[in-house]
């Protein structure tokens, strides 16, 4: 008996090293936004919460870096890569060599092009070409709300870094739905990188070429943030004059919804921490997670909510009401 328990004692012990032992990489793009920061900070913490060892590349938004890292990994051996990419394209070459290796690798946030010839144990993102249509059609129905549907309203795009899915995918959702609302006119369309900074930049310079914009889309919050400074500047009210809507949903852009400088926000999380750590257990069970991308549920929240924003129906949430819920 005793001997028994000595042995289920020293297996326990041996399968909680084995577990323990484990090490997971992550190539991280940069620290661009908000988002980002979070995203970062939400998988550190649910990886080194597991007490697994935890390596980590900011790569400063170059491709080039993040190939090094991924090769970084494969020399030193370790259990898992999470891998996002600053753009969609150019990484069949060193993907090829992660596959070689038989490092599972683990797909987060954007994803690379040609998935087909890609080997991966879990991929987890956000359904970027739905988020943009449903920016555009909030607009709609929030200009419907206001009367001003018959008027002809001019719209400018901030766009994100050109060649990521999460800018071609918001792009392409936007274009689909404003084709039927011939009155929303894009006049502009332009990157802005998803930095606060050359939000701020290319509204300006929007402002200065175009004497009237009634709306901004932005890809993502930051370059809303960025742009409502530059319309303040121009002695406008962000907001009133100019209908803003961002995508990602942070605390920032919660406060600016409060204040009456933005308008409408499209969530789309970074907290893939969770999902991340499940699966790697999941997978060290010999459980096999398939290959379909996974998307978290998402919403939208404005000053009043009730505004339909989703093609199949859904409703705004009031930001007021959920702004003590938001931890990034
Ligand atoms: O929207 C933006 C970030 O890839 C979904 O990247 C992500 C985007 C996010 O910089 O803020």
């Amino acid at each position: 008996m005793k001997k028994i328990l000595i042995l289920a004692v020293a297996m326990v012990m041996l399968l909680s090293v084995s577990a323990s032992a484990l090490t997971v990489a992550f190539t991280q793009i940069g620290q661009e936004s908000d988002w980002r920061t979070a995203n970062t900070d939400n998988i550190k913490a649910a990886i080194e919460a597991e007490g697994w060892d935890y390596v980590y590349d900011d790569a400063q938004q170059k491709q080039e870096n993040q190939v090094k890292a991924l090769r970084n990994f494969i020399s030193q051996n370790v259990d898992y890569i999470l891998f996002t990419g600053v753009v969609s394209t150019g990484w069949d070459e060193v993907l090829k060599e992660v596959n070689e290796s038989e490092i599972p690798l683990i797909l987060v946030d954007r994803m690379p092009d040609n998935m087909a010839d890609i080997q991966y144990a879990a991929a987890f993102g956000g359904d970027f070409v739905e988020e943009g249509r449903r920016m555009a059609l909030w607009t709609a129905n929030y200009v419907k709300k206001l009367g001003r549907e018959n008027e002809e309203l001019n719209v400018v795009i901030l766009e994100g870094t050109t060649g990521a899915d999460a800018a071609s995918g918001r792009q392409e959702g936007i274009t689909e739905i404003l084709a039927d609302y011939p009155n929303l006119k894009v006049i502009a369309s332009q990157t802005g990188n998803f930095t606060r900074a050359e939000g701020q930049t290319v509204m300006e310079s929007f402002l200065k070429a175009h004497d009237k914009i009634d709306v901004l889309l932005a890809h993502n919050d930051d370059m809303a943030l960025g742009a409502i400074e530059s319309i303040k500047a121009a002695g406008l009210v962000p907001g009133k004059d100019i209908i803003i809507v961002g995508c990602d949903a942070p605390k920032t852009a919660f406060d600016a919804i409060l204040a009456g400088e933005m308008n409408a926000t499209i969530e789309c999380t970074p907290l893939y921490g969770p999902f991340v750590v499940d699966a790697i257990k999941r997978l060290e069970a010999g459980e096999d997670l398939g290959r379909n991308l996974m998307h978290p549920e998402e919403s939208c929240f404005d000053a009043e909510g009730g505004i339909v924003y989703s093609l199949d129906g859904r409703l705004s949430e009031k930001a007021a009401d959920k702004i003590g819920e938001r931890v990034y």
